[in-house]
């Protein structure tokens, strides 16, 4: 099997200090904690910027000073987020990709988040999408519902996305796909056979569909943007913990850590 690609969101758009008290939220933060996961053993770092009060932002310069911090550290993938906010406007959420990132989220489609309305119609997909090509971005394509693996393989048809592509299959959000393990197989199903995936359970889902996810040859997403807790009842002392209890399992299952660079291979990043 191939080497195992954590990847890991340390903010998210969601989550308050008030909720979780390890939160990174300035770019000093954020590039420290992304650091801690890097040691160990995380080669994408999925990036939301944040404004001093907590605010989240796709300001292109807050996005540019978290990037170049974090270069200046390692060289985990930069991985910033298109998604934002349920709210930022389709030109703040273009922000991020004027930092030349080597790859960006792609959500393929609308659906419920909680209480509010993520909105991705197919004229703000294949814009993305577009400016990802022009830019040499690999696309990380984000499926809140089964429709979306469709949505992103009619941009392939149009000649805008490029097989192979790589999926994150985000499963749990409420008002979205769910995270039972049953879902999981259905959404690997039906994905082209050379591409690759991972996945970010929300919640308590987020530890059995990464083992599922390891065991079944894909690649996992941890961080505080999916979840918080470490176990039931209990808070994560930092993203890097939830990064380590990964590589334990791996490991216990016979599945290699990808570093950044395995991690460029696997995912045909050419830069
Ligand atoms: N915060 C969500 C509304 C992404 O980063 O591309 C969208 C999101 C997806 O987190
Ligand atoms: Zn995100």
């Amino acid at each position: 099997m191939e080497k195992l690609i954590i990847t890991v969101a340390v903010t998210g758009a969601e989550v308050t200090k008030e909720k979780q008290p390890n939160l990174p939220v300035t770019p000093d933060e954020i590039a420290e904690e992304v650091y801690k996961c890097y040691l160990a053993g995380a080669s994408i770092a999925h990036i939301h910027a944040r404004l001093a009060d907590g605010t989240p932002t796709q300001s292109y310069e807050i996005y540019k000073e978290i990037k170049e911090k974090i270069e200046k550290k390692c060289n985990i993938i930069f991985q910033p987020s298109t998604g934002g906010a349920t709210w930022h406007t389709f030109e703040e959420r273009m922000q991020p990709l004027l930092t030349n990132p080597e790859m960006a989220t792609l959500s393929a489609g609308t659906c419920n988040f909680g209480n509010d309305v993520f909105m991705n119609p197919e004229e703000y997909i294949e814009k993305f999408a577009i400016e990802m090509k022009k830019r040499n971005i690999k696309p990380e394509i984000e499926v809140f519902e089964r429709g979306m693996i469709e949505n992103a393989l009619k941009l392939v048809k149009k000649g805008i996305l490029e097989l192979p592509l790589h999926f994150d299959f985000v499963m749990g959000v409420p008002g979205a796909i769910p995270g039972d393990v049953s879902d999981l197989v259905y959404l690997v199903s039906k994905i082209p056979e050379n591409c690759t995936w991972s996945v970010a359970g929300i919640g308590k889902y987020e530890l059995p569909l990464a083992v599922h996810a390891i065991a079944m040859g894909g690649h996992v997403r941890v961080g505080f943007e999916d979840n918080i807790y470490y176990k039931k009842g209990e808070l994560a002392s930092s993203n890097a913990q939830l990064v380590e209890r990964i590589v334990r399992i791996a490991k216990e299952l016979g599945r290699e850590i990808a570093t950044p660079d395995e991690a460029r291979k696997i995912l045909n990043i050419k830069r």
